[in-house]
């Protein structure tokens, strides 16, 4: 068995991803880097000597070949792959949108966790932190499909620590608020980088990744008996959803 602790990490091609590989890296862990996007993980993996693994998480084959990759121990598990895909209201959204964003952010966590539990209670100390939302807390208008989903990994989350209690797994979620990165918003407007642009529009200091991923690292160097159950986490101009300090 390796000396050195083991970290996973799902949708490390961009985000808080990408970040949160880096800042575990810089912890001491060796980093498997997961996601569907395998140049990208290529190039962080050579950055950060960790390992990329292509993983799609909404296909049950390729997050065997990840579980297969990782092996008979792990330490930590970021389950982070996730996003939102549109900002309807609930009047106009469409189904398969919604069943693709629950896939994602529930499912996918669903079938990686499952996937890599043997591992993670095999290294006798380890944690799987869930990435999370805000938007887990709470209902915003054209956020139904994608609240309704992280509420559903909050929930999953809690689920999984009543169930795993008395093993040496610890069960946290980071819920970060708004958060600045390349991709989400674009994402969520369909690459419609005006509408994506006006979510931070006179926010001078929304969260970046790093912020978000300093927490996660954080979070995974607590001693092993610190379980962090939820740490909610949003920019000082951000008081609550609808409370953005702007200036315009
Ligand atoms: C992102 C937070 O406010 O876009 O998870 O729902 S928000």
């Amino acid at each position: 068995m390796s000396v050195l602790r083991t970290a996973v990490v799902t949708g490390a091609s961009s985000g808080i991803g990408a970040a949160s590989a880096r800042a575990l890296a810089g912890a001491g862990f060796h980093v498997v880097c997961a996601a569907r996007r395998s140049d990208r993980i290529e190039s962080l993996a050579q950055e950060i000597a960790g390992t990329a693994v292509a993983c799609d998480v909404t296909d049950p084959a390729s997050v065997a070949t990840l579980a297969e990759a990782v092996g008979d121990t792990l330490h930590v598990l970021v389950n982070n792959a996730g996003g939102a895909f549109d900002a309807d209201p609930v009047e106009l959204a469409d189904a398969e949108t919604w069943r693709a964003m629950y896939d994602v952010n529930v499912l996918g966590t669903l079938r990686v966790t499952q996937a890599l539990l043997p591992a993670l209670r095999a290294s006798g100390d380890a944690l799987i932190l869930n990435v999370g939302s805000t938007a887990g807390r709470v209902a915003y208008e054209g956020g139904g499909g994608y609240t309704a989903a992280k509420h559903g990994t909050k929930v999953l989350t809690e689920t999984l620590r009543l169930e795993l209690c008395g093993e040496p797994v610890r069960i946290s979620e980071i819920a970060p608020g708004m958060v600045r990165t390349d991709e989400f918003a674009l994402v969520r407007f369909g690459g419609d980088a005006a509408k994506a642009d006006a979510v931070y529009d006179g926010v001078a200091e929304p969260l970046v990744a790093e912020d978000v991923a300093d927490a996660i690292a954080w979070i995974a160097t607590r001693p092993s008996h610190v379980n962090i159950d939820e740490l909610v986490i949003r920019p000082r101009a951000q008081a609550a959803q609808h409370k953005v300090h702007r200036v315009t």
